[in-house]
């Protein structure tokens, strides 16, 4: 944004607040102060985001479309200030009315429309797709109440219902005129007229589905792009939707509730797939919608219809979006009158699918019954799908039914959700390097066979304007003061920093910005789960959704452990230590909820033990969502990424931590991998089995823990203190915990890699006593997070998937 200087901001948010509130700055509270900023704010983007879609309307430049059903926003008043180039000047206009713009910031309700690393993900791609100056719209849902808030009371998750639209939403338009209707159930009436079958759909039930874009602002580049989230309201009375209402009050109401209901809530669970109508109906509403108005609007602009995918692309995240594909074959075939190979080669060219993970219990299969009843034409369309593609599969393996069997679409009364994505799609792509070989390999080598040139690798990066510029200030001068700006825009620059790194004064410099962000965190602590720690000591940071897979349970033992040792030889040298945990688990996930009640319980007990409360605490940090990471990951000294390997599709934080210097602790497993092939083995600690070891036990067992448990005593005596009332006064407390490690065998390897884990932090502790040497490996971690970054990512996906024109500007 051009052309602002302090004072003319300062006096047109003086103007905005009188003509907000109709009093004087001084009288008003914060709230209105945020408000007024951000409406503010929110007009200047208005202008930009106009300009950029006269000119998309112009050059008529093809449009990625990225459908997902979550987007982990957070806070947008920040970003946007930082993106349009006004952070600065608004953060000096504003102290001159002694306004602090932190504290303004801090009062924005985080949008948190997605569950984890999916929705997270799909948040850093806008950002990256804007200030690339690649055409790019999220599509989704809008849901009135967001991933739930996390409160812990006695050692306990409990779950509050998110209401992030109490306040208002300044960031989101409506736009009632360009609401589409989605139809549910109802019948499909077949006739023919001059040869050709037409389909009718009658006695459905109409939603209407109203858009709520909200701008997306690119870097310093004149670009805003659009998120468009879609809100489910009941159709006007002038609608003539036969008979099921009409008239009729009480059926009337149902009526408004169940399509309500539609976009009332995002579900928590992330995964263990359920096959819930109200959640396939909910695909199939922002697909329709997004669908719908994609083609509307090409049309608009009057273009041929079999010119489509030229004009756009299709992403869908994960297979929540799959019924895209059967919709844009729907509207092509019914609504078109398009052949049928052709829908097909439009369709399959238009879409793209991404993997995100390879647990089997995530697989969304819905049941036949379910979904014909619920998608009556979208069925049929589907199983036209599979009719054809099953006529392939029968010529290219002849008489190989088991074959053909497992790969069809529709199989065992299920519709799979995955099959059709790789069937309808021109690429199917996993999170990171081993991810994407497993699904080759593993997951979906019949598919890869079959179809070996769809199959690619994009590893997942995050933006680096949020994370870094913007989370971390500090540490971001110091990079602008040794090695420029460059890497704002060329993050991969970021490795200059590395010749920085012999540069005593540098290495000062970074330990004293991390001191510093460890102090603001340990003062969140303190403020909001009042303990307070020693910002001498290691801060130590596992936060991610809790799973078993992730291993939470990894990182409990070995403290359980040290609290022994330390307890048993109270000379017992280390560096003290603060382990941070945060996280939520789905609400009906009690393995997960155990866990969180386990970190409590040893926080509890620990912290309150005065013979090693000195050198090691434990804190549970209440309700991790993206504002918190934000002021988290700069205070890490060290990663934990510990999941089971194999498990964790890639990993998100991981560079989100690396990007802000803390050494990672890890398995060698998605991302990880990736991430110490950059900075080197002495850079990185690594553990535990690898890949092919895990694989090895799944296919041909072999793995006993409850030897291991008999073999280590160190391992025995934490297993058991989790059963003898150590750390609750119900003995059966953790119960589950212990039987999911002993009695069932220990899916996930915990106790197989204790040892390892526990090499891990010893010499995670030797490194920390040299100084110097430490920080190094932290700056090293910062020099190659570059490669990380989102812009690389997205960069990788418009050339190699979309067809995009990825042009610079303002270099
Ligand atoms: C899955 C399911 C399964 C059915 C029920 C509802 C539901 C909702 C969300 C999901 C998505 C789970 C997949 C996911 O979040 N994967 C994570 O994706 C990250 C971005 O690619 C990646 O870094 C993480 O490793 C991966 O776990």
């Amino acid at each position: 944004m051009h052309e602002m200087d302090k004072k003319t901001f300062k006096k047109a948010y003086v103007n905005k607040f009188l003509e907000m509130h109709g009093i004087e700055l001084k009288e008003g509270n914060k709230q209105q102060k945020y408000d007024s900023l951000a409406s503010l704010v929110r007009d200047y983007v208005t202008r930009t985001w106009l300009k950029t879609n006269k000119k998309y309307n112009k050059t008529g430049e093809k449009q990625v479309y990225y459908f997902s059903m979550e987007f982990l926003l957070g806070r947008l008043l920040g970003d946007a200030l930082l993106n349009m180039g006004i952070r600065d000047v608004c953060k000096e206009a504003l102290a001159d009315v002694n306004i602090k713009l932190e504290e303004l910031e801090n009062l924005e309700q985080d949008q948190a429309l997605g569950n984890g690393g999916l929705g997270r993900l799909a948040a850093c791609f806008l950002d990256s797709m804007a200030s690339l100056n690649i055409p790019g719209n999220g599509c989704g849902i809008r849901y009135k109440h967001g991933f739930f808030e996390q409160k812990i009371i006695d050692g306990k998750q409990v779950e509050v219902s998110d209401d992030w639209l109490k306040e208002g939403n300044v960031w989101e338009k409506r736009k009632p005129e360009k609401a589409e209707i989605v139809k549910f159930g109802g019948e499909i009436k077949v006739s023919e007229i001059n040869g050709h079958l037409n389909f009718t759909h009658i006695n459905f039930e109409p939603v209407l589905a109203v858009p709520y874009d909200t701008p997306i602002v690119g870097y310093e580049n004149e670009v805003v792009n659009t998120l468009r989230l879609w809100s489910a309201e009941a159709v006007s009375n002038e609608f003539d939707f036969s008979s099921f209402n009409r008239g009729d009050f009480l059926k009337a109401i149902e009526y408004k509730n169940s399509v309500e209901s539609i976009s009332q809530v995002l579900y928590p669970e992330d995964s263990f797939y359920e096959g819930k109508r109200l959640r396939l109906k909910q695909q199939y509403f922002f697909v329709s919608a997004g669908v719908q108005s994609i083609i509307r609007h090409f049309k608009k602009h009057g273009k041929d219809i079999e010119l489509l995918d030229e004009k756009m692309a299709i992403h869908i995240n994960d297979t929540h979006p799959t019924l895209a594909i059967p919709e844009l074959m729907r509207i092509l075939l019914d609504e078109e009158g398009v052949e049928w190979d052709t829908a097909w080669r439009i369709t399959t060219n238009a879409i793209s699918y991404t993997n995100h993970t390879i647990l089997a219990e995530a697989l969304e299969k819905w049941p036949v019954d379910m979904f014909k009843n619920l998608l009556p034409r979208i069925y049929m369309i589907v199983e036209e799908i599979n009719r054809r593609y099953c006529d392939e599969l029968c010529v290219k393996y002849p008489g190989n039914w088991d074959k053909i069997n497992r790969m069809s679409i529709i199989g065992d009364n299920k519709v799979k959700m995955a099959h059709l994505a790789i069937v309808g799609s021109h690429s199917v792509n996993g999170v990171a390097k081993l991810h994407t070989e497993m699904l080759k390999k593993k997951e979906m080598k019949d598919f890869y066979y079959l179809y070996p040139n769809k199959f690619n690798n994009k590893t997942n990066g995050i933006t680096h304007r949020r994370w870094l510029l913007k989370s971390n200030p500090e540490l971001t001068k110091l990079i602008k003061d040794t090695i420029g700006d460059s890497f704002i825009r060329h993050p991969i620059d970021l490795k200059n920093f590395e010749r920085y790194l012999n540069d005593d004064v540098v290495l000062e410099q970074l330990g004293k910005i991390k001191k510093f962000n460890k102090e603001k965190l340990a003062n969140i602590i303190l403020n909001n789960d009042n303990i307070s720690i020693d910002t001498n000591s290691i801060f130590d940071v596992q936060v991610k959704r809790i799973h078993a897979y992730k291993r939470q349970i990894l990182n409990c033992l070995r403290i359980m452990d040290l609290y022994n040792k330390l307890i048993d030889n109270p000379g017992f040298d280390i560096v003290p230590r603060t382990f941070i945990f945060g996280g939520k688990a789905a609400p009906g996930y009690y393995l997960a909820k155990n866990t969180i009640e386990l970190i409590n319980n040893i926080a509890n007990k620990i912290n309150n033990d005065c013979r090693v409360n000195e050198k090691i605490k434990v804190v549970f940090i209440q309700n991790y969502r993206v504002s918190l990471a934000e002021q988290i990951i700069p205070g890490a000294d060290v990663s934990e990424q510990i999941s089971t390997t194999t498990k964790e599709a890639s990993g998100t934080s991981n560079m989100k931590f690396m990007m802000n210097g803390a050494v990672t602790v890890a398995t060698l497993d998605g991302a990880n991998i990736e991430i110490k092939d950059e900075v080197t083995d002495d850079n990185i600690v690594i553990f535990g089995l690898n890949a092919d070891e895990v694989l090895n036990y799944y296919q041909n067992g072999g793995y006993k823990s409850i030897d291991i448990y008999n073999s280590d005593v160190r391992i025995k005596r934490v297993i058991d203190d989790l059963v003898n009332g150590k750390y609750h006064s119900d003995k059966e407390k953790f119960r589950s915990l212990y039987e999911n490690l002993i009695t069932y065998n220990d899916e996930f390897f915990v106790l197989q890699d204790f040892d390892s884990y526990l090499k891990a932090q010893d010499k995670i502790d030797t490194l920390y006593r040299d100084t110097n040497k430490w920080q190094k490996m932290c700056g090293v971690n910062i020099a190659h997070s570059g490669i990380f970054s989102s812009d690389r990512t997205i960069e990788e996906y418009a050339t190699g998937i979309w067809g995009s024109e990825v042009i610079y500007k303002n270099l």
